[in-house]
């Protein structure tokens, strides 16, 4: 498949340490996948689904100690301590690399040893970068070639070039004690052990596309950002792009599939969708910043997507669909999860593959259930999906869960005061992650467990690259879509009624609305956030658009303890910004 002497060099010594019986390279031929799928379903990795309702889809099961991404051990592994910064888990390079070998040691004997070469970003874009994964895991290959392009395309663009990244998944034996998420940004390498979980294991997502590119962003002077894109089509047949920050399970996938309001829709309104959960942006030519997807897939969350819910991902599961962790219906051979419908199969397999009464009160799919689908079954998937350049980002918006404080919408002053709005992101944790879900922490930008360097560092070069973009920089907004009333129920509608909100946004990139200054930006007049055919009061938007003065001084004082962590890193600019903030609100 390759001469390139770095990547043969690398599989010697990785096949010396691994012993697999044998090795087989990922071409990214059809015959070749369905081949590996029917192989997987006689190991019983995947259940093939009934092909008339879904065809080409199959289910999968994790271990059930192995449903999410694992952060207390995921580890940045830099040279030094401060470059993997506070937020991180970090661990000394060789110290690393031997406990991490001494696990792997002999682990694929018996096994196959998988070769996937695949690009994150358009093959032979300037934007995109190869890298080369071996597992032993048919799962993880099968979702690869969802998630990546993966094939023999990419060695031949890759030449004999040693700018590629290597990553080394083993499944191990799934101990949980045993495993490990590995970056090593400084030598591009990913090192995953004794996990069978997406997040943890497709080594493109966020190990890559996230962690090492955010490193390498840094370096190179672009951005990696934990952000879906979307187009929005006025009525005029523009189009106006947006890229969004929220953490895990906080809407993205919902946001880039949006469905418009009828009325928006008559009026000719389209949401185009680029990318669900990745954003690669570079400064283009003409100054403006420019964005890609790096990835060619949907990793979403099942529970709660329904036809009304987010319709375009529903349709994006109908065909080529690895469905993780739902309900098996034994009745039909399909799948069922939490807010799909109304009608659970009585008939069926809990997530575990245990026997599941839908009347026990007992949740069937795993809340953190995912789908992986081609990006190119979405309904909406946008024409320049595959385009090499990308697309120029007018706005960036941030967001979390937060059931009170932050307003539905504002607009930062300016692009330092966007970097501080994003840099103060707080949110409820979800079950994305391993661990307690619902405690509100900080996660700046949606970065908390994505950056792959100092984020004091990061923040500087958010900083820096504002001034590189000068007055062709994105507007930067903030939402919140999950204020919650007394009863504990969601105030504004959300989903598709978003739209309103982004019109908002895109008004006000085109200078053509007004706003209300307030201590911490610009906030909607009421009449301006369009309600029409929409069962919501003005009053009740008026509330979810209200400045506590008294409750952001108690964020304020939270950001303060917040900043303290980043000591000497935290840019002056940030601490100004703090300061302007603690100064407009005791006014
Ligand atoms: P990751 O793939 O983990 O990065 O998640 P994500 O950010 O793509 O989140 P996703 O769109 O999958 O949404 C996660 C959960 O939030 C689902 O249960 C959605 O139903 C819910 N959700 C999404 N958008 C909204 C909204 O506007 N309002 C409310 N109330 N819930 C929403
Ligand atoms: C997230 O947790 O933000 C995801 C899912 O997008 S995972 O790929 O598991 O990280
Ligand atoms: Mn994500």
């Amino acid at each position: 498949m390759t001469n390139n002497k770095t990547v043969l060099t690398w599989l010697e010594e990785m096949k010396t340490l691994l012993n697999p019986d044998n090795m087989v390279w990922i071409d990214g031929s059809k015959e070749q996948i369905e081949q590996l799928r029917a192989a997987a379903v006689i190991t019983g990795e995947l259940t093939k689904l009934n092909q008339e309702l879904l065809p080409e889809c199959y289910l999968h099961r994790t271990a059930v100690n192995d449903v999410a991404r694992v952060e207390g051990r995921t580890l940045i592994c830099s040279r030094k301590e401060e470059n993997a910064g506070p937020t991180n888990n970090w661990m000394e390079p060789k110290k690393a690399y031997k406990m991490l070998y001494d696990i792997a040691r002999g682990s694929y004997t018996g096994r196959t040893m998988y070769i996937i070469p695949y690009s994150m970003g358009p093959i032979g874009s300037p934007l995109a970068k190869p890298g080369i994964e071996i597992t032993d895991s048919l799962y993880v290959v099968l979702n690869m070639v969802i998630m990546t392009r993966a094939g023999q395309q990419v060695l031949d663009v890759l030449g004999d070039s040693n700018d590629w990244v290597r990553g080394l998944h083993s499944r191990c034996d799934i101990d949980q004690d045993k495993r490990y998420i590995c970056q090593f940004p400084e030598d591009n390498t990913i090192i995953s052990v004794n996990s069978g979980y997406g997040g943890n294991v497709l080594l493109g997502k966020k190990c890559f596309a996230l962690r090492i590119a955010s490193y390498q962003g840094w370096r190179e002077g672009w951005m990696a950002e934990h952000m879906l894109i979307l187009g929005i089509e006025n009525p005029n047949g523009e189009i106006k792009y947006i890229a969004a920050a929220f953490p895990s399970a906080c809407g993205k996938t919902n946001l880039a599939m949006l469905i418009p309001p009828e009325y928006l829709k008559e009026q000719g309104y389209k949401v185009w969708t680029v990318g669900d959960d990745i954003a690669w942006m570079r400064i283009g030519p003409d100054g403006r910043l420019w964005a890609i997807n790096p990835e060619n897939g949907f990793f979403g969350v099942a529970p709660g997507t329904n036809a009304k819910s987010n319709y375009n991902a529903l349709a994006s599961t109908k065909q080529g669909t690895i469905f993780t962790n739902v309900v098996y219906d034994k009745d039909n051979n399909s799948v069922w999860w939490e807010g799909l419908d109304k009608n659970p199969p009585k008939n069926a397999l809990n997530w575990k593959g245990e026997d599941w009464d839908c009347e026990s009160g007992e949740k069937g799919a795993n809340p953190n259930s995912r789908f992986t689908s081609p990006a190119t079954n979405c309904p909406c998937v946008s024409s320049e999906f595959n385009s090499p350049t990308g697309v120029p980002i007018s706005a960036i918006i941030f967001g979390g869960r937060r059931a009170r404080l932050a307003p539905l919408v504002y607009q930062s002053k300016n692009w330092d005061n966007g970097v501080f709005v994003g840099s103060t992101v707080a949110s409820e944790t979800t079950a994305a992650a391993s661990g307690a879900v619902g405690v509100v922490r900080r996660d700046p930008m949606a970065m908390l467990p994505f950056c792959g360097y100092n984020m004091g560092d990061y923040f500087q070069h958010w900083l820096d690259m504002g001034k590189k973009l000068g007055d062709k920089a994105p507007k930067i907004f903030n939402v919140n879509w999950f204020r919650l009333d007394d009863e504990g129920q969601f105030i504004w509608p959300g989903f598709g009624d978003n739209m309103r909100v982004l019109n908002w946004i895109i008004a006000r990139c085109e200078n053509k609305v007004d706003a209300r200054e307030t201590a911490i930006g610009y906030v909607p007049y009421s009449k301006d956030i369009d309600l029409t055919n929409l069962d919501f009061s003005i009053d009740a938007l008026e509330d979810i658009l209200k400045v506590d003065p008294e409750s952001w001084k108690k964020e304020a004082e939270e950001i303060t303890e917040h900043y303290k962590k980043f000591g000497d890193k935290l840019p002056t600019e940030l601490k100004t910004q703090l300061e302007n903030l603690k100064n407009n609100l005791s006014k």
